[in-house]
């Protein structure tokens, strides 16, 4: 969750000259990857699904060999980035089983012994923990896997580990950085020296962002996995609410929390998505689902390179807020700008018809008026307690919000006060003052002004398919409403961009070579659709290679294949 935070930094800038901007990336030679008994196997930082189950599926390599390679890249850049929190002691073990199964003929599906990477508040019922970063939850237990782990696990995939977050999702303090947690410490992206991760799914977005698995969870209640996909150059899917179950899922807020991946391509994404949607007994916002569970929308089939032809796509010019003072070319985020003129039009050559300059006119009176954190506010201090009631083991006995904000400042690794939890206080606050009837009133004139006078209206009165903006500005509305968004990589700043730091004042949001990415929104449960129109965009354009990262892992899969064919010397064993 980050409340628009980079959006509240802006106006700092010089002015550029008027050459500032050139949109040409720079080639770079693509990376490598290795020789695997003997057949040419492409890195795995590019690797996809269909790449990697090839590779099982021909023994050039087994899951026990990926599990291998990805923990010694996920170790190799640790020390610097901090993506990755926990490795499950049990994942080789895992993997030789599915190893097994598959000479003995039995897939699972697609997934089956592929590594998957999942934000450290998505609990699993094993050896690792569940602690949204907080030492409050390092030992607890869970009675059994999320629903969506367990769906990964069914679908075959290998949980590998759990990767680093805003602490709480965001939600504990005004002054800490997206990827900062007191158990992971600070996460850094990529792409640039200290580069600010984005949030709250940080890890989630460095390890997919670098392959230190094919793909990794993120959660999201606003901005949470489209914002470090945005950040990362990655493919997020920011399912509908109730798309996908929240159970046994470390909560902020019920009506806006969702569970989605982040992944390199957008086929990717549509493989894992197709594994942990569906309805939930324990999650009841899933009986939203518009369809039957023998009728899942077949989210990779939607991946067409057609499917733009005919699509109308709308574009809310008044959500893009580069304004800060006086001249939005002036601002670090200028480059966003021409780079989604160049979008639009790559989709107008792609068939679709643009309806520009759309006005939205209940953007305003969200801005002005705090319904969407009275809803998150009342919230979160009802849901948290839930989560804690589920625990089977609790070592904290922390039973509702009050009990975890006292043990968060008499516990000295959570680094309070440095680290304040006025976050809480504005939840204790609002929630203490605010009546169902009240709370309700809000949650119904967010979905007033955000929907019908908003996205849904705009979506409506104009026969539209989607709407897009660059990624930074699509996050509000659709958190708000609880509808599904697509971020695909866009593009990336220039070598000559005005760097800008965050508000903490230790990482760059805006600096040379930081990716960005185009964000495609629409209705509830338009999944399949906007999976469509995103991987049209994405097969169009591949801007993912070639916007690549400064720091790069270095084992591949080849370094670690055992047996005929091995690659000797090329990894540090
Ligand atoms: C990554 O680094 C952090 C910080 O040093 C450490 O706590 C964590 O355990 C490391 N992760 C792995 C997988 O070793
Ligand atoms: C292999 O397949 C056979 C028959 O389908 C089954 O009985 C057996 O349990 C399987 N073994 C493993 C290790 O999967
Ligand atoms: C959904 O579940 C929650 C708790 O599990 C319950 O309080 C609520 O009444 C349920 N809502 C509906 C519509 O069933
Ligand atoms: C939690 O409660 C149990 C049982 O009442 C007690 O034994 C334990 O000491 C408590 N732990 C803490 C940290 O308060
Ligand atoms: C924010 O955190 C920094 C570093 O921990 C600390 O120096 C500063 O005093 C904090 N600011 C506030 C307002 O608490
Ligand atoms: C919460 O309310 C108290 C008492 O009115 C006030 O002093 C405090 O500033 C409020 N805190 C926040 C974060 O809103
Ligand atoms: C929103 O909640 C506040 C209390 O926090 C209340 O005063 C206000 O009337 C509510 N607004 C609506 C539109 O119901
Ligand atoms: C949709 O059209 C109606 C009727 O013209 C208008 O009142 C409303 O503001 C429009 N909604 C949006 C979001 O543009
Ligand atoms: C340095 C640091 O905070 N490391 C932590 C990383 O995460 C694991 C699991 O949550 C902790 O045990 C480490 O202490």
């Amino acid at each position: 969750m980050r409340f628009l935070q980079s959006l509240c930094l802006l106006p700092l800038a010089t002015a550029f000259g008027s050459s500032w901007y050139h949109n040409a990336f720079s080639w770079q030679k693509p990376l490598l990857g290795s020789t695997v008994n003997g057949v040419h196997f492409p890195s795995l930082l590019d690797a996809d699904l269909e790449d990697l189950a090839a590779g099982l599926e021909k023994g050039l390599f087994t899951s026990v060999d990926l599990v291998n390679a990805y923990t010694r890249r996920i170790l190799e850049v640790n020390s610097t980035l901090k993506a990755v929190t926990q490795l499950n002691p049990d994942a080789l073990t895992i993997a030789s089983e599915l190893d097994i199964a598959r000479t003995n003929g039995t897939i699972r599906g697609p997934l089956h012994g592929i590594p998957i990477l999942l934000k450290d508040n998505i609990a699993t019922a094993d050896k690792m923990d569940n602690t949204a970063g907080s030492y409050a939850l390092v030992g607890a237990k869970v009675p059994e896997d999320s629903t969506v782990a367990a769906k990964l696990r069914k679908a075959g995939a290998i949980i590998l580990g759990k990767t680093n977050l805003s602490e709480w999702a965001n939600f504990r303090s005004k002054n800490y950085t997206s990827g900062w947690s007191t158990t992971g410490g600070q996460t850094e992206g990529a792409y640039y020296p200290q580069q600010d991760p984005s949030g709250s799914s940080s890890g989630s977005g460095v390890a997919s962002a670098l392959g230190l698995a094919l793909a990794s969870l993120g959660t999201e209640t606003h901005g949470s996995i489209l914002a470090p996909s945005d950040a990362n150059n990655l493919v997020g899917i920011k399912p509908s609410v109730g798309l996908t179950s929240r159970y046994l899922v470390v909560p902020i807020s019920e009506h806006q929390d969702t569970v989605g991946p982040m992944a390199r391509t957008v086929k990717d994404a549509a493989y894992v998505l197709s594994a942990i949607v569906g309805s939930d007994p324990n999650d009841n916002y899933t009986s939203a689902i518009p369809f039957s569970s023998d009728k899942t929308p077949d989210y990779v089939g939607a991946c067409d390179y057609f499917a733009l032809r005919g699509a109308r796509i709308g574009v809310p010019r008044n959500l893009i807020e580069i304004d800060g003072d006086d001249d939005p070319s002036t601002s670090p985020y200028a480059p966003l700008l021409p780079a989604f003129e160049t979008a639009l039009s790559i989709l107008r050559s792609a068939g679709a018809t643009i309806i520009d300059d759309l006005f939205l006119p209940g953007f305003d009176t969200i801005k002005k008026e705090n319904f969407e954190f009275t809803v998150v506010d009342t919230d979160f201090p009802r849901n948290l307690a839930t989560y804690f009631a589920q625990l089977i083991v609790n070592p904290h006995n922390l039973t509702s919000l009050k009990d975890l904000e006292r043990f968060t400042h008499s516990f000295p690794e959570e680094d309070w006060p440095e680290h304040d939890t006025l976050t809480w206080d504005r939840s204790f606050n609002v929630s203490a003052t605010t009546t169902p009837a009240q709370a309700w009133g809000n949650y119904t004139a967010l979905q007033h002004y955000a929907g019908e006078l908003g996205l849904f209206g705009a979506l409506k009165n104009h026969s539209l398919d989607a709407m897009v903006l660059p990624t930074m500005f699509a996050m509000g509305l659709p958190a708000e409403l609880g509808s599904p968004v697509i971020s695909v990589p866009m593009g990336k700043y220039p070598e000559d961009a005005k760097k800008l730091k965050n508000g903490y004042g230790n990482q760059w949001l805006v600096a040379p070579g930081v990716p960005f990415g185009l964000a495609f929104m629409g209705e509830r449960f338009s999944e399949e659709k906007l999976i469509g129109l995103a991987y049209a965009f994405e097969q169009r354009t591949k801007v993912r290679g070639q916007v690549r990262p400064y720091l790069v892992p270095r084992t591949e899969v080849g370094d670690v294949v055992v047996g005929v064919g091995m690659d000797v010397g090329k990894g540090d064993l």
